[in-house]
């Protein structure tokens, strides 16, 4: 089993869209394993979005995200990092496919709603950042014995 980071930006809680993302992730069948509404602060964002400190948009970038409250998700389930990178869509909302998150809710690579960590390494750097492990938990699903062979 994979463990991926997931936050639903300042923009997916404005807009009244936590319920639906996370209706998505239960639906997929994937495991949510930690769960928390929180501001990210100056200095988290930093460290969230280091890759992109020399981006002309990486102001614009953490002005953003520390602006308004996020949720913060470990998801957990087979291949959990592709699934929900799939589940997002692309990066700009006007390239991501319909049935998306980012297709079915964005316009603005700005405003597109979703974080999801793009590899199994990024997964692991950025939930040691957003995460101190306590706030894990270990179960399983009713319904996993009909989600997996
Ligand atoms: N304003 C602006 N924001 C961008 C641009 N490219 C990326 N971003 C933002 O920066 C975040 C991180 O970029 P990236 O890691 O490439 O995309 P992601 O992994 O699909 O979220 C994206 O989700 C966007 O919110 C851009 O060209 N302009
Ligand atoms: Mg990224």
């Amino acid at each position: 089993m994979e463990q991926t980071y997931v936050m639903i930006k300042p923009d997916g809680v404005q807009r009244g869209l936590i319920g639906e993302i996370v209706s998505r992730i239960e639906q997929k069948g994937l495991r949510i394993v930690a769960m928390e509404m929180r501001m990210i602060t100056d200095d988290i964002a930093r460290r969230h979005y280091a890759e992109h400190v020399e981006k002309d948009f990486f102001k614009f970038l953490i002005d953003f995200i520390t602006s308004s409250p996020v949720v913060c998700m470990v998801v957990e389930g087979e291949n959990a990092v592709a699934a929900m990178r799939m589940m997002s869509g692309a990066t700009d909302p006007k390239d991501a496919s319909v049935g998306t998150i980012r297709g079915d809710f964005g316009l603005d690579v700005g405003r597109n709603l979703i974080h999801t960590a793009d590899s199994l390494e990024s997964a692991e750097r950025e939930i040691t950042i957003h995460f101190t492990g306590d706030e894990m938990v270990e179960y399983t699903r009713a319904e996993e014995t009909w989600v997996y062979e």
